[in-house]
């Protein structure tokens, strides 16, 4: 019988994490992107084993991503900005890498060109001085590349400016480049969560028009048109196809996305955001029971806020003075709890951080206590060790 010599440990592990590190991307390059947008994106944690980062690895590859429940954030980008601005302009406490640690797959991406580069804004306020929206989409493979379970759906608005041709061709760019275009869903439907992992999926609140755009593949799912302005429920579609008998079918989407009720003060405020939302996910559990189901997604705004009267800090969490209102998000949070099992779709939170329980209830988790998740790295690394280990076993 012949007997090959044992190979050097470290052989077997170089090779192991050349594998597992096949897809990264230039280092250079990524480590400049997370510098620029370091203001936003915040630092890097490696969270492999909360369980909160990898929820996507506890649904079967089959399940249609607009069948999941999922928490989202509204204006994503907005935890950093200076005090004078944030009455107003702040909708969330979690820098963005700690968001997608815990449980947000919904991210909203408000953009605007300035000197012939895309930034982020939130309305007419530039969000940071360096990071583009390209440090931020890198920022996110960064991360899809230590959560392959994952996939994120990436929401692109303009809020500053207007939707040019030049801006549409760099976001067209951006997304199809060939060096990361591996990273994004093409498909303009939803997909199956199996064919997202590790992925992107674009949903283009902005149209991108093939009369702007050379070359132009149709990519990402558009829901621009139609998206009614500051309104409770939102009916369009997203998309439609013919099949060879001449048959339409088309998806559905539903949108609660009331944001500014208007309402006399403060806690009436904060009462028609939470009905409209509560009707809106009431409707989302409903249909889910329905045929309807295969066709229907669902997106609901938890966030907002009224007039002058209340910013949207005020709204998602309530305030004491003068007299105790209790704010949107612990009363989305007592319906989810009271409904748990239900299907909610897609609901987006402001101060989202400020509670994470909404993480767990969204998904319909419990509230405590449960296993993590062991990192592949560490899986695959013990299993080259003990086969190295006992390579010469029954010989020595
Ligand atoms: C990575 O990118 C940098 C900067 O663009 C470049 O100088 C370098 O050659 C690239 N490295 C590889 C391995 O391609
Ligand atoms: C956006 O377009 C409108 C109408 O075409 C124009 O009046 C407005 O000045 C433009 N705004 C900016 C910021 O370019
Ligand atoms: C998405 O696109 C891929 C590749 O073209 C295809 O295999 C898959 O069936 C598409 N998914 C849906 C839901 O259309
Ligand atoms: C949608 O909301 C509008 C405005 O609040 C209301 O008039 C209408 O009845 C609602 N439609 C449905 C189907 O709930
Ligand atoms: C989050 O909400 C739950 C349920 O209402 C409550 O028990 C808990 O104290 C809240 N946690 C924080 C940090 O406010
Ligand atoms: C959410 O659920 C996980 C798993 O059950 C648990 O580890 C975590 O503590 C929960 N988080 C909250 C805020 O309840
Ligand atoms: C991905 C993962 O490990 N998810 C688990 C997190 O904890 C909840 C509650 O215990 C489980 O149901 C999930 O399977």
């Amino acid at each position: 019988m012949i007997r090959y010599s044992k190979p050097p440990i470290t052989l077997l592990i170089t090779l192991c994490l050349i594998f597992l590190h096949a897809r990264a991307l230039n280092e250079t390059r990524m480590n400049a992107h997370l510098a620029a947008g370091a203001g936003l994106l915040g630092t890097f944690r490696d969270s492999t084993s909360w369980n909160l980062s990898n929820w996507m690895s506890a649904y079967d590859d089959s399940t249609p991503v607009q069948a999941l429940s999922i928490p989202g954030t509204h204006d994503s980008l907005t935890w950093n900005v200076p005090a004078y601005v944030a009455p107003f302009v702040k909708t969330q406490d979690f820098p963005f890498f700690d968001q997608l640690n815990y449980g947000v797959r919904f991210v909203d991406l408000r953009i605007g060109i300035l000197k012939g580069r895309i930034r982020m804004y939130h309305a007419s306020y530039l969000l940071d001085s360096t990071a583009q929206l390209e440090d931020i989409f890198w920022g996110l493979y960064h991360w899809l590349d230590s959560h392959p379970t994952e996939s994120v759906l990436v929401c692109i608005k303009v809020d500053n400016g207007n939707n040019t041709a030049a801006l549409q061709r760099q976001v067209y760019d951006l997304i199809t480049s060939p060096e990361t275009s591996d990273y994004w869903v093409w498909n303009t439907t939803l997909p199956l969560l199996g064919q997202a992992r590790r992925k992107l999926i674009p949903i283009l609140r902005l149209v991108l028009s093939p009369d702007n755009i050379p070359d132009y593949q149709p990519v990402g799912v558009s829901v621009a048109r139609g998206w009614r302005d500051n309104y409770p429920n939102i009916t369009l579609t997203y998309y439609e196809s013919t099949d060879g008998y001449g048959n339409t079918h088309s998806q559905q989407l539903f949108i609660e996305d009331l944001y500014n009720p208007q309402a006399e003060d403060e806690e009436a405020g904060v009462e028609d955001k939470f009905e409209a939302l509560k009707t809106h996910l009431d409707l989302a559990a409903a249909t889910a029971a329905t045929p309807d189901f295969q066709t229907s997604w669902f997106i609901g705004f938890a966030s907002g806020y009224n007039g002058l009267l209340t910013t949207p800090s005020e709204l998602a969490l309530g305030s004491t003075i003068p007299y105790t209102i209790i704010g949107v998000n612990p009363r989305v949070l007592e319906y989810l709890i009271s409904k748990r099992g239900q299907y909610f779709g897609v609901i987006m939170f402001d101060y989202y951080g400020a509670n994470l329980s909404l993480a767990n209830a969204t998904l319909g988790w419990d509230l405590v206590s449960g296993t993590s998740n062991v990192r592949s790295h560490t899986v695959v690394l013990s299993i080259v060790l003990v086969f190295w280990a006992l390579w010469d076993y029954p010989y020595s």
